[in-house]
């Protein structure tokens, strides 16, 4: 093999572990924000959610850091229309904070992370690695990469592994469900008035900590299709994805659907998506009901 294919090969390691470390010593910048800026920004992001003070200074702080990596080329985020370019290699899209709507009742919230080797938008297996954090009462990250899924404490910008083999477990205990019962199709209703006879529920208006809650307890969280809205809330790049990459390397499953969501190609950089991720056989009942 060339010598040129090994370097690059540990380059790109190198530059996803530096992505990696750069999120953990944002952090306590970002639980900052949060605390700092409470108010309203009076602008909506591309896909017209209101931005809060603290989604914009997130996004700075982000955008600032990872684009000042030298193997990273590209950072796209949730809160712009536009990819950020400088040179580099890699290619990073974030929701800077996802569920900021729970600042005001100080609920969980987090951050969402997707590195790929090909710049966004593009499908979901150029991921390379991927991950959340939650500002919850401690703060906590979860890293899917390389098959694996390690669950890390967050203190003072440094990282301690607390699950180095993070699993959905086969037997399912909760469920979240986006959307409203009023604007659910009535093949997702017959699912739902199915689930929820069957499992507890678990939904807190921020996906990093419902989807948190499947990761450890077992069970499906989603954001549907709606009678009204198709393509659902949530976006393919900055949650879908990543979120998909997390979830199937932990032995579960995600879908769209019809497919797994690594496997969805979006057209747009804010492209929208049905989004249900879990277990395997709550996805194979989801698909056979809904498609
Ligand atoms: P915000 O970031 O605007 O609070 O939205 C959070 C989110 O994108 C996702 O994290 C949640 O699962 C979902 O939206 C909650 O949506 P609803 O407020 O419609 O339940």
């Amino acid at each position: 093999m060339s010598k040129s294919l090994d370097t690059s090969t540990t380059e790109t390691e190198q530059t996803v572990t530096e992505v990696i470390d750069t999120v953990v010593a944002t952090t306590p910048d970002v639980r900052r924000a949060i605390a700092d800026h409470r108010g309203q920004s009076n602008s909506v992001n591309p896909t017209g959610d209101d931005q809060l003070a603290a989604d914009l200074r997130a996004d700075e702080l982000f955008e600032q850091r990872l684009l000042g990596i030298d193997g990273v080329a590209t950072y796209a985020s949730e809160e712009r229309a536009d990819v950020k370019t400088t040179d580099g290699r890699l290619h990073v899209a974030m929701d800077p904070l996802d569920g900021s709507s729970n600042l005001e009742p100080n609920s969980g919230m987090g951050t969402i992370f997707g590195v790929y080797s090909e710049q966004p938008p593009t499908v979901g297996t150029n991921l390379l690695a991927a991950g959340f954090v939650i500002y919850g009462p401690i703060t906590s990250m979860v890293v899917a990469r390389k098959g694996s899924v390690r669950e890390h404490i967050l203190e003072d910008g440094d990282k301690r592994v607390v699950d180095d083999d993070v699993t959905v477990p086969e037997d399912p205990t909760v469920f979240g469900f986006g959307g409203g019962v009023d604007s659910w199709t009535d093949e997702f209703q017959s699912y739902a008035e199915e689930v929820r006879h069957e499992l507890k529920l678990r939904y807190g208006g921020a996906m990093v900590a419902d989807i948190n809650q499947v990761l450890t307890y077992g069970g499906i969280f989603s954001y549907p299709a709606l009678e009204s809205r198709p393509e659902g809330k949530l976006r393919v790049q900055f949650e879908g994805q990543p979120m998909a990459y997390i979830l199937e390397s932990a032995g579960g499953r995600s879908s769209d659907g019809d497919q797994s969501l690594l496997e969805v190609e979006p057209d747009e950089l804010h492209e929208r998506t049905p989004l249900y991720l879990g277990n395997d056989d709550l996805i194979d009942r989801l698909e056979a009901t809904v498609d």
